[in-house]
């Protein structure tokens, strides 16, 4: 049960990890990919119309996909729900290329279902998740507690649950559509961070054997498709402000309509060679927000953006990116006073 960490997990294992009353059910990590497969169907009837819940990103629209051709010819239908707005481009025109039909989850009635799958999350993980009751888990994300479902497979080493469920499609002997496979790779890609994350071999065969499978041009076109015509407005003005001094690169933005552009603008500022650190800032719902970038050697944007803003607003992120959120109020100046040299005083206080 330590494997996954579920109330009730189903898989029949004790604490210490000793078989329980079934000993046909195995330690989730020990069970082959066949098994987990006829585990999984074995929840579905041909009668059960089916609820894939997701919170709407790379990895669980590639998944959801998945399961919904696991269960084809297996139940009724199934129908695939997310409770958040897609707002990032990428991801909207994954959905519009790749053909993927979703439905915002408030559009739906779960309990209408006979069935409810959960994937690449688990139920605590959102408010509108919470009550909803899951007869299937399958993620990635380390476990939670305080839930039961029939079918568990949770496995936290796995950079993506794309990478899982590509196990699964060949353990049922399915070669998944190019549209599918695209989505699988696509979604691997942006999990894993193009492998730059610690990710597991596994994720690295099942991306291997999508390669053949998924069209590479579709994925660039996705990848590339990450700015809107009127977002370059905010670029224009980003490049009038910049400021370079010591090596550090300094932009004030104003007011954004989402801190989104923020993170675009400062991923392109980083690709200047002159400057190792990058700060990026803008007004969003009367909170400043502050972009950190640098490529990390030597350096930690995490703990300067904590040192700089933690006593003012949440701040935080890792050595080579971080981000800041102060609220208008904690600061004493008005947001029409703030510019590119607030910005410089405001960082230089901690470096
Ligand atoms: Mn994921």
């Amino acid at each position: 049960m330590k494997d996954n960490g579920a109330a009730t997990n189903g898989n029949g294992t004790s604490q210490a990890g000793v078989p329980g009353p079934n000993p046909n059910r195995k330690r989730n990590s020990k069970k082959t990919a066949k098994e987990r497969l006829q585990e999984f169907w074995s929840v579905f009837d041909k009668e059960d119309t089916v609820l894939v819940v997701i919170s709407a990103d790379p990895d669980a629209l590639a998944g959801a996909m998945a399961v919904k051709r696991l269960l084809r010819y297996r139940v009724k239908a199934v129908t695939i729900a997310y409770p958040n707005e897609i707002r990032r481009l990428n991801n909207l025109v994954m959905l519009e290329l790749l053909k993927i039909p979703a439905e915002r989850l408030h559009t739906v009635k779960p309990t209408e279902f006979s069935k409810r799958v959960i994937l690449d999350s688990q139920p605590p993980h959102l408010p509108s998740f919470e009550n909803i009751p899951f007869d299937v888990v399958l993620d990635h994300h380390p476990a939670t507690k305080g839930w039961a479902a029939t079918f568990v497979d949770i496995r936290k080493d796995y950079g993506a649950t794309a990478s899982m469920m590509v196990e699964y499609l060949r353990a049922a002997g399915i070669r998944p559509s190019v549209a599918l496979a695209t989505a699988l790779f696509y979604a691997i890609k942006v999990d894993t961070q193009n492998f730059e994350k610690k990710v597991t071999l596994a994720d690295a065969i099942s991306f291997r054997y999508l390669f053949n499978l998924a069209n590479l041009n579709l994925v660039r076109k996705i990848e590339l498709s990450s700015l809107r015509r009127s977002e370059l407005n905010y670029f224009r003005t980003a490049l009038k402000e910049m400021k370079l001094s010591k090596q550090r690169l300094y932009s004030h933005v104003g007011k954004v309509p989402s801190p989104d552009i923020l993170v675009l603008i400062a991923d392109f500022l980083k690709q200047v060679h002159e400057a190792a650190w990058v700060f990026v800032s803008g007004i969003h719902n009367d909170k400043l927000v502050v972009i950190f970038r640098c490529d990390g050697y030597k350096k930690n944007a995490g703990r300067l953006a904590e040192k700089t803003f933690g006593q003012i607003g949440c701040a935080g992120g890792h050595r080579e990116s971080a981000r800041a959120e102060v609220p208008l109020k904690n600061m004493v100046k008005d947001a029409s006073s703030i510019n590119t040299n607030t910005l410089i005083r405001l960082t230089n206080k901690h470096m």
